[in-house]
């Protein structure tokens, strides 16, 4: 049987409080490598990744191309994150697991989104995990966020490699099974 190819091109934002670990967390996707001195993101920084999905029931297979924004976590007046959430079709949302004030942040950041983007898939990862103090966090807030967001929770660490590469494949995952939930011709 002839396989349907089904060719995206989605943008994918990491969102979250400066210092909680978004551009490590792509340098460990993308580099496999860690830097205890990674330097502050100014503006945002874009990189491309292509991956395949396949969906051998469906008899189809969808190409993404990403097109993912490390955004700064620094807040400017002068120049809103909402320039950079534009036209979003995913998002990792990070909260630093060593410091839990960065957790309840994650619902402005997530508001931020919904209301530039609309409802796309989110993922929020919990990085650090390396360093943090389990008992000091939150988890009810972080049960009620990831409800009331309609987001999954990941945990990871960006310094051991810890579950990077797995959170943002359940990201692209879930954007490669919304192109084909549409009807055919609906993909873009
Ligand atoms: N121990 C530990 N340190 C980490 C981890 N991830 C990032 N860091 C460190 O935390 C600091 C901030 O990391 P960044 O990746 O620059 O954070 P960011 O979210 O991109 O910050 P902004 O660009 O300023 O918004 C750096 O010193 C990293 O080395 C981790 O999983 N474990
Ligand atoms: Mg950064």
């Amino acid at each position: 049987m002839e396989r349907r190819v089904v060719r995206l091109v989605r943008k994918v934002c990491l969102l979250g409080e400066p210092g909680v670990g978004k551009t490590s967390l792509l340098r460990r996707l993308l580099l496999g490598t860690f830097d205890p001195e990674q330097r502050a993101t100014v503006g945002a920084s874009v990189s491309d990744r292509t991956v395949v999905v396949s969906y051998p029931e469906k008899g189809a297979e969808v190409h993404l191309k990403l097109r993912l924004w490390d955004i700064t976590g620094h807040r400017r007046p002068v120049m809103s994150h909402r320039t950079f959430l534009r036209a979003t079709h995913g998002a990792l949302v990070v909260a630093d697991a060593s410091r839990p004030e960065t957790l309840h942040a994650t619902i402005d950041w997530l508001d931020e989104l919904k209301g530039e983007a609309g409802e796309v898939p989110v993922i929020l990862i919990l990085n650090k995990m390396d360093i943090s103090d389990i008992e000091r966090l939150d988890l009810e807030l972080l049960r009620d966020i990831c409800v009331g967001f309609d987001c999954d929770l990941r945990t990871a660490s960006a310094r051991t490699g810890q579950d990077v590469v797995s959170s943002f494949q359940q990201l692209f995952m879930k954007l490669a099974r919304r192109a084909l939930d549409v009807p055919s011709g609906g993909a873009q």
